[in-house]
């Protein structure tokens, strides 16, 4: 049994007012479910970054200083299926630039099906995938001599609080050496109609999502959560930028969870905060990077201007 799952379940639940982390989204029905919220019409960020890599493929080389003077690594930190990444890739191999490709992943099944996609697709690339954890790769990685450019895309960082999110951009700079690149993917601060759908679709694949931490707590901790006694319920103002997510009680309740041999009481209307979607402006982003010896260089958009990619450099 997973002791961390176990502790923060207890943690959380026990915790007034309730919640969960959104990590525990995260197991093969919720790695599934994502993917399917990534090809909702709803879900605009996918589109959106894909729009970038697609239409600014030259702007986004210009920015990250993709050049033959210096051959380079591409470091992806979660990659999943590459797909937007691809489009980059596939330009810099026809204007023959001198590069290696790393996804890095947590999950080797993501890797393993990357790889074999690049294989057929671009099969002159050099890819080297890594299976593991963010820093310790890129720690891995910083005695190279080689010019590194760091991908984090799809507005990941948004589930992370402001001051973890912080942390990591100054854990990440710091396995970054001088005329390194980082390009960061957010999701920028728009309005309510744009943004809630995106996290409250019609298909209801968001709700089965922010749902499936009950049914792993079911599954993997003994719990007896019935599902159909709480409902989905997103919450998004344009003045604070954070689309965040709650499992709502439906009535009064009581929850067993053998593992933990307690019983959690919900009051009817009692919500359990599971994630936080950060949207993001040029100021916030600045507090963010503020001394974390990057600079902003650049700030690509797609077309609609829904989302950013930021190009950090590390002086
Ligand atoms: C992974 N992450 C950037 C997604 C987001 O938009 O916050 C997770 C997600 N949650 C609900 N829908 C998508």
């Amino acid at each position: 049994m997973n002791e961390q799952f176990k502790n923060d379940v207890l943690d959380g639940l026990s915790a007034n007012p309730k919640f969960l982390s959104s990590k525990y989204f995260y197991d093969k029905i919720g790695d599934d479910l994502f993917v399917q919220i990534m090809n909702l019409p709803e879900y605009y960020l996918t589109n959106a970054e894909m729009d970038i890599f697609s239409n600014k493929t030259d702007e986004l080389i210009a920015a990250l200083n993709c050049t033959n003077d210096r051959p380079f690594d591409i470091v992806e930190l979660g990659a999943g299926d590459g797909s937007k990444t691809i489009k980059l890739l596939e330009r810099l191999v026809d204007r023959k630039i001198n590069f290696s490709y790393q996804p890095v992943d947590i999950s080797q099944n993501a890797l393993d099906g990357l790889e074999s996609r690049l294989k057929t697709e671009l099969p002159n690339l050099e890819v080297e995938t890594q299976q593991g954890e963010y820093f310790e790769v890129l720690s891995s990685l910083k005695n190279t001599n080689r010019r590194k450019v760091v991908l984090f895309l799809g507005s990941n960082i948004g589930n992370m609080l402001d001051p973890i999110a912080k942390k990591f951009i100054d854990e990440l700079s710091s396995n970054l050496n001088g005329g390194d690149h980082l390009l960061i993917g957010i999701d920028l601060i728009k309005a309510v109609d744009i943004v809630l759908p995106a996290y409250n679709d019609s298909k209801g694949i968001t709700a089965a999502f922010n749902l499936n931490v009950l049914r792993r707590i079911n599954s993997e901790l003994g719990g007896d959560f019935d599902l159909e006694k709480f409902v989905h319920s997103p919450y998004y103002t344009e003045e604070e930028g954070i689309a965040k997510s709650y499992l709502k009680s439906t009535c009064n309740q009581e929850v067993f969870i053998a593992a933990l041999d307690k019983t959690f009481h919900f009051e009817e209307g009692e919500t359990i905060h599971t994630e936080i979607s950060r949207k993001y402006n040029d100021k916030i982003m600045q507090s963010l990077i503020q001394d974390s010896g990057l600079q902003m260089c650049n700030k690509i958009m797609d077309n609609k201007e829904y989302f950013a990619d930021y190009i950090l450099c590390k002086s």
